[in-house]
C-alpha cells in the first residue's frame, strides 16, 4: 500500500523545519508499504490539489497531523481526501483532546475514518495493516495487554534514515543560489533545520500547555548513543551533499534532568557529532554554568526560553511561578557571554496584564543582550487547565476558536483590560522589537563581535518579523530590506574592512580543546532564508 502522510500549512509562515511525526511514523512503518511525506508548509496544496495527488500516486492511506490551530484546514484536507474515495487517518495534539470532533461524533460533520490517540509509536505500525486489509478501527489508543494508557519507552528508538530521506521539500536555500553557495568553505549548497528529539515529556504541568497533559509528566529520554548516531548520520549527510544540517532538539524541555543533558552533551562532544543547534529550555534550569558551558560546545547557539511575562503574579496564575523575572537578565547574560543567544517568548493577555504591558516587557528587553523576541497572546487550547478554567467562568469568547482560526486573536476576555487592548499590545511589541531602529540597535551591540555573528542576529531578526508581519512574498522581503538599508549598507560596508570577520570569538571560553565544526548556521536556523516561524510557548 502506499501511505501519504500529509501536514497542513500553517497559513501563516512558511516551513523553516519539517515536522518529525513524519519521518518518525515512516520509519515506524512496516516493510512493504511506501510512504510520501507532503508538508503543506514546504509544498502548498489545496484540497483540489490532494485529492488529485492521491488519486494520481494511488494512494491507499493519508495520515494527517496538525496542531489545533491547523486543524480547520486539516479537516478541510482529510474531508477532500475522503470524497475521493481514500481513507484517512488523523493524529496528533488536537484530535487526541477532540477525537469526536474529528470522528463526527459531536453533532457535526466527520471528517477522519480514525484517529490516533497520543503517542502513535507503537499503534501506527497496527494502523498501517489494518487499513491495508481495508479494516481500520475508529479509534486506536496507545495501551498495553491490560487495556492501561503505555506510552513509548523511548529506549527502542527508530533509526530515521537521515541519510537516504528524500529531504528535497525541506532545503532553505534558493535554488538560483544553490550551485553557487555549494561552493564556498565546506558547502552551502543546501541548508536544512532538522528536529530531533532526545526526550518526551514535561512535569511542570504549566496551565496553558498541552505537553504535561499529552506526553504525561514521566520524562522518557532516548538513549545517548542513539541521539549521537542520529547527529553524525545527519553531519555525514550534510557533507555528502555539500550542505550544512542544523538540528532542532524539539524536547520540550531540554535539560529537564540537568544530569542526563550534560552527559548527552558530553558524549556528543566526544563523539565528535557537533552540529548547530537550538533547543527549548527553561530559565530556571540555565542557572548551572557548566550546563551552559556544554551548551557552548557542544554546538548550541540559540535557546528558546518560555519566559512568558515579567510580572511574577501572572506566571503565578498560569502555574508557571518558578520562572523568576528577577532572574531572566543574568540568564541571558550567561548565555551571551558563551556567544548562544536566546529566543525569548512572552504572552500578553494574562490576568494581571494591564495596558502597556508590551511597553513595560520591551523595557526589560532592551537591557538584555540582542536576541529575538516573540509576542503571542494567552490561547485557551482543549484539554488544557487554562481552557477548563476559563470555560468554568464563563470567559470564553470563541469555545471553538480552532474551527475559524485567526492569528494573534483572544478568544477570551483577560480580565483587566479588553480584546482588544490585548491585540493592541501584541502588536506594539512586534512592531516595536522589530522595527528598523531596533534591529539596527540589535546589530550594533554586538560591535565587538564577527561581523558574522552581528549578520546573523540581523537576517534571524528579520526572519522573525514574518512571524507577526507576513513575508510571504517577494514584494514583502523588497520592503523590509528598503526599510533597513542603512543597516544593511553598513554591514555590506564592514564587510570590506580588514579583521570585520575576526573579533572577540566569545566573552568566556566554551569547554577549552572543544570546537564546534560548520558555519555560524543557526540564525538561518532560527528562520531560515525566506522564511518565518512561530515558536511554541516552550
Ligand atoms: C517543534 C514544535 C514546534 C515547531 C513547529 C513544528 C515543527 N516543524 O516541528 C515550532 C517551533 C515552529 C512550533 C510552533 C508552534 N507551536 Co509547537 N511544538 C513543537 C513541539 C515542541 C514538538 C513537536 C514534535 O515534533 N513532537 C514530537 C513528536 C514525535 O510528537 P507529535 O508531533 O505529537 O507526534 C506524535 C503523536 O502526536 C502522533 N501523531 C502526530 N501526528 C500524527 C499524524 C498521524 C496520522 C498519526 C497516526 C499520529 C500522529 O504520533 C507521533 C508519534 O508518537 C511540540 C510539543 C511536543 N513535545 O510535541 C509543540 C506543540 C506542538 N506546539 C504547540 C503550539 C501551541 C505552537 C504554537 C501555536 C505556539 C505559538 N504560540 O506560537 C506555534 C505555532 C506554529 C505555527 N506557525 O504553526 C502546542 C500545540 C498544542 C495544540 N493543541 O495544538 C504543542 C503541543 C506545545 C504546547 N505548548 O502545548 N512548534
Ligand atoms: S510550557 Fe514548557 S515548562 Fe511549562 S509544561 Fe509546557 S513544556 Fe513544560
Amino acid at each position: 500500500m502506499r501511505i501519504l502522510l500529509y501536514n497542513p500549512d500553517n497559513g501563516v509562515t512558511r516551513n523553516f523545519m519539517p515536522h518529525l511525526w513524519m519521518f518518525l511514523l515512516q520509519a515506524l512503518t512496516p516493510p512493504g508499504h511506501e510512504v510520501l511525506l507532503v508538508d503543506g508548509n514546504a509544498q502548498p496544496m489545496d484540497e483540489a490539489g490532494i485529492a488529485q495527488f492521491v488519486r494520481e500516486k494511488q494512494i491507499g492511506l493519508v495520515g494527517i497531523g496538525a496542531m489545533t490551530r491547523m486543524i480547520a484546514k486539516a479537516y478541510r484536507m482529510a474531508d477532500a481526501v475522503r470524497a475521493a474515495g481514500v481513507p484517512v487517518v488523523m493524529g496528533g495534539p488536537h484530535v487526541t483532546e477532540m477525537a469526536d470532533e474529528a470522528l463526527g461524533r459531536d453533532g457535526g460533520p466527520r471528517h477522519a475514518d480514525a484517529v490516533a490517540l497520543g503517542e502513535a509509536d507503537d499503534t501506527w505500525p497496527r494502523i498501517v495493516e489494518d487499513a491495508a486489509r481495508g479494516q481500520l478501527k475508529d479509534v486506536y489508543a496507545p495501551v498495553d495487554a491490560f487495556g492501561q494508557e503505555s506510552k513509548p519507552s523511548l529506549k527502542e528508538y527508530p533509526d530515521i534514515p537521515w541519510q537516504s530521506i528524500d529531504l528535497g521539500q525541506f532545503n532553505l536555500v534558493p535554488k538560483a543560489a544553490r550551485g553557487t553557495l555549494q561552493k564556498i568553505g565546506e558547502g552551502w549548497g543546501t541548508f536544512r533545520i532538522v528536529p530531533v528529539e532526545s526526550g518526551r515529556g514535561c512535569p511542570y504541568g504549566c496551565e496553558f500547555c498541552t505537553v504535561t497533559g499529552f506526553f504525561g509528566d514521566s520524562i522518557r529520554f532516548r538513549t545517548n548513543q542513539s541521539v549521537v548516531d542520529e547527529l553524525l548520520r545527519l553531519k555525514a549527510r550534510a557533507r555528502s551533499e555539500k550542505g550544512q544540517m542544523a538540528v532542532f532538539f524539539i524536547d520540550d524541555n531540554f535539560a529537564i534532568n540537568i544530569k542526563r543533558t550534560k552527559s548527552l552533551l558530553r558524549d556528543i562532544i566526544a563523539a565528535g557529532a557537533q552540529v548547530h543547534w537550538v533547543a527549548q529550555i527553561s530559565a530556571n534550569l540555565l542557572r548551572d554554568e557548566e550546563l551552559v558551558d556544554l551548551i557552548a560546545a557542544s554546538g548550541g547557539k540559540w535557546i528558546f526560553i518560555g519566559m512568558e511575562s515579567i510580572d511574577p503574579a501572572n506566571l503565578k496564575d498560569v502555574n508557571k511561578g518558578f520562572n523568576k523575572p528577577g532572574e531572566y537578565a543574568a540568564v541571558l547574560e550567561r548565555l551571551a557571554q558563551r556567544n548562544v543567544y536566546a529566543i525569548t517568548s512572552f504572552i500578553f493577555g494574562m490576568d494581571n496584564d494591564t495596558v502597556g504591558v508590551a511597553e513595560r516587557t520591551l523595557g526589560q528587553v532592551r537591557t538584555w543582550p540582542p536576541g529575538l523576541p516573540i509576542f503571542g497572546l494567552l490561547t485557551p487550547l482543549p484539554a488544557t487547565p487554562l481552557y477548563k478554567r476559563l470555560e468554568k467562568a464563563g470567559r470564553l469568547t470563541r469555545p471553538k476558536h480552532w474551527q475559524e482560526f485567526i492569528p494573534f486573536a483572544m478568544a477570551h476576555t483577560p480580565l483587566k483590560m479588553t480584546i482588544e487592548e490585548a491585540h493592541a499590545e501584541v502588536r506594539y511589541g512586534w512592531a516595536q522589537a522589530y522595527s528598523p531602529e531596533a534591529l539596527a540597535q540589535a546589530v550594533d551591540a554586538l560591535e565587538d563581535q564577527p561581523l558574522g555573528y552581528r549578520i546573523n542576529i540581523f537576517l534571524a531578526r528579520l526572519c522573525f518579523r514574518g512571524i507577526y508581519f507576513p513575508m510571504l512574498g517577494r514584494l514583502a522581503w523588497v520592503k523590509v530590506i528598503a526599510q533597513n538599508r542603512r543597516t544593511i549598507f553598513k554591514l555590506v560596508r564592514e564587510g570590506f574592512r580588514p579583521g570585520a570577520w575576526r573579533g572577540a570569538p566569545a566573552r568566556l571560553p566554551a569547554i577549552p580543546g572543544q570546537r564546534v565544526e560548520g558555519g555560524e548556521a543557526i540564525a538561518q536556523a532560527a528562520g531560515g532564508e525566506g522564511q518565518a516561524i512561530a515558536v511554541p510557548a516552550d
